[in-house]
Formats: C-alpha cells, structure tokens, sequence
C-alpha cells in the first residue's frame, strides 16, 4: 500500500500546526473521521490477498495509532498551554495592600463586640470561643438545666439530625454562649476570668426576636468573689460602653439555674424627647442578667465549689448595639441591605480602644 508516508507527514504536520482545540477536531476527523484518509485506506483492506493484508494491516495500525497518538498529546499540550493562558490572566499579588474603595462598614454587632471585649480586656478578663454546634450535655446538663425544664423543649432550641438508627441525644445549636465558658473553666480551671461572646441560636422570630442572635457572658472565679465585684465590674463596664461618666445599676432578684443567687440588672435612665439618655432620669431599663454560679455548674466543670466561687453575667450584644447607637428595628440587622450597613456601619480600621475611645 502506497502513500502512507505521504499520509504520516501530511497528518502529523497538521496536528503540530493545529491552533486550538477545533483546528484539532478538523484534523482527527479528516483523518480518521468516518470518511477520513486513513479510515478510507482501512477500508481497502477488505479487497486485499491475505499476502497484501498481513503487510499492510500493520502498517496502517500502526499509522492510525501514530496520528490518535500525535491528537492525544497535541490536545493535552493545547489545554496546559490555555490554562497557563488563564492563571497568567488571573494572576493577583495577594501581598498588594488593599485598595480603599470606601464601599465595606463594620456590623454594628461587630462594632459593639470590640467594644465589649476592650472593655473587659481592660479589666483582666480574655476572650474564650467554642463551637455552635453543641452537645446537649454542654448547652444544659453542665448548666443545672434538666432535660424537663422548658428551656430544653423543641420550641426553643434547634436540635441536629442524627443518623438514622443513632440514639444518642442530638446535638445544638447553642442557646447562650454559657458552654464556651463551661469549657473555658474544664480547661484551665479556677482562677479564671472569661468573656464569651458569639452567635446563639433559639427558635423565635418576631418583632424583638431572629432566631440567630449574639450574646457576651462573662465568668470570674476566684477564692473569694462576691457581689459586691459583680456590681462593680457591671457598673464599670456600663460607663465605659455608654460613655457617660455616672451610672446607677439597680438588682432585682431573678432566677436562673445556672446561677445562685441570680440578679436581673436595670440602668437609671431617661427617654426625653424619644431620645435615650443612661446615667439620668426616673426610668429603669433592663440590661443584663447575672449572679453566683451555681455550685452545681461548677463542680460539672471540674471546679471544687468548697474552694472556689465566682460570678457570671449575660447580655444580648444586638440589644445594647440598638440602645447605644439608636438602631430602632433589630430585624433589619441581618438583612445585609447595604443601605443600612452605609447609615449604621463604622469606618473598618478604626479598632475600639477604652483609652483611645470606643465609638468616635
Ligand atoms: C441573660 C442571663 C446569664 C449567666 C448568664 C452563666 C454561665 C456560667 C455559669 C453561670 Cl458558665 N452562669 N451565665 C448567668 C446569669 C445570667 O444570662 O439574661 N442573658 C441575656
């Protein structure tokens, strides 16, 4: 059979030259495409003496592997080649600094969580973090919440899936961010001083409530703390944040499991004109929960209550984020509508500090 060389050079010229991936399909399928030159020659095979066929079989196997092998190779070369193209066209220098386009704010709830966690800083506590997903023996069990109180129903917490057939108790969403200190205490043990702030998760949604939410708590414990530091600590922390120099904190007797005595917490204040003012007036707004660790709560952390107490507080960070800044709906909180983010977000790099000032 003659002209396979011809064919072989002319084939394999074609293939190198191809430009891109068509120009190679052209080139397969004049080829070896169902009417392609070597197809065709295939064909004729058929006619041959078996003499003729044993010479040429092979020889046009082999010419058709060649060329399916030239294809293979040119086409895997065209890809390198275009995405080398590609991550040439999309490099970046990520060591650039950024360019201030003036379009990103700082979350209120961002803004306030700094300035809470600057305020404790200042007063020795550090900052704990823990998981979202909590086991129920954290969020409740190690808090002196039992599996009947009302807390613990379906209609308040979002319970995780277990596989089926797995009977263990699901996993949840965390209801408050007590079980990061609840770790905290496991961890290090006493003397300890924490805040935990962080998302919190309860099934309600209404005018006052989403069903995610953010939450600081704070834990100190010592050989010999009392109220009397609660207060204090309170009392600081709220001239600080409000930025007033007077406060007046009033305790009205509350409970909690997880705390012994427990203390729900008002601030003096005034709404004059629709306009809040703290530190002044005849009016009492609620703005914290608190008390003395239950003695239960801390030995589930590994702490001996004969040896060591201490205090523990709460507060919604998206409720005082609207008292102090004037944000009237908490809905519109987690609606990321950027007109909003523009009217109540805060310049980004302009970080909170108690002795440089919080909100500026
Ligand atoms: C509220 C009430 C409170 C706590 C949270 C706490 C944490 C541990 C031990 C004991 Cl590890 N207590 N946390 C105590 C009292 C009140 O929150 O109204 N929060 C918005």
């Amino acid at each position: 059979m003659d002209g396979l060389g011809e064919l072989r050079g002319k084939y394999l010229a074609a293939v190198a030259g191809a430009a891109d991936e068509a120009a190679l399909e052209e080139v397969r399928l004049a080829a070896l495409g169902k009417k392609g030159e070597i197809a065709l020659k295939m064909r004729e095979l058929g006619g041959m003496t078996p003499e003729e066929r044993q010479v040429a079989g092979p020889r046009l196997n082999g010419l058709r592997d060649e060329v399916e092998g030239a294809l293979k190779a040119r086409k895997a070369a065209l890809a390198d080649a275009a995405l080398d193209e590609r991550l040439k066209a999309e490099w970046l220098d990520v060591t650039l600094p950024g360019r201030r386009r003036g379009q990103g704010t700082v979350h209120p709830v961002s803004q306030v969580t700094e300035e809470v966690t600057a305020i404790f800083a200042d007063m020795g506590f550090a900052v704990a973090e823990g998981p979202q997903i909590e086991s129920d023996w954290y969020n409740f069990d190690a808090l002196n919440i039992p599996p009947e109180h009302p807390a613990r129903q379906e209609h308040d917490t979002f319970f995780m899936a277990r596989a089926p057939g797995d009977d263990r108790p699901p996993h949840v969403l965390r209801t408050h961010t007590s079980p990061v200190q609840i770790r905290a205490m496991a961890a290090q043990g006493a003397p300890i001083r924490v805040i935990a702030p962080g998302r919190v998760y309860r099934m309600d949604m209404d005018q006052t409530h989403t069903p995610m939410f953010h939450q600081v708590e704070g834990l100190a414990i010592d050989r010999d703390i009392s109220m009397a530091q609660l207060k204090w600590v309170l009392e600081e922390f709220c001239r600080a944040y409000f930025e007033v120099t007077q406060v007046e904190l009033r305790f009205r007797a509350s409970h909690f499991p997880f705390t012994e005595p427990s203390a729900e917490v008002d601030i003096r204040c005034s709404w004059e004109g629709g306009q809040l003012k703290i530190g002044e007036g005849a009016s009492w707004l609620e703005i914290l929960g608190s008390g003395m660790v239950h003695p239960k709560v801390l030995s589930a952390a590994g702490v001996d209550p004969t040896e060591w107490q201490g205090f523990a507080f709460g507060m919604g960070i998206d409720r005082i984020a609207m008292l102090k800044y004037g944000i009237p709906d908490l809905r519109a909180f987690f609606e990321s509508d950027l007109r909003w983010l523009r009217h109540y977000g805060f310049a980004a790099l302009d970080m909170p500090t108690v002795s440089g000032g919080l909100s500026r």
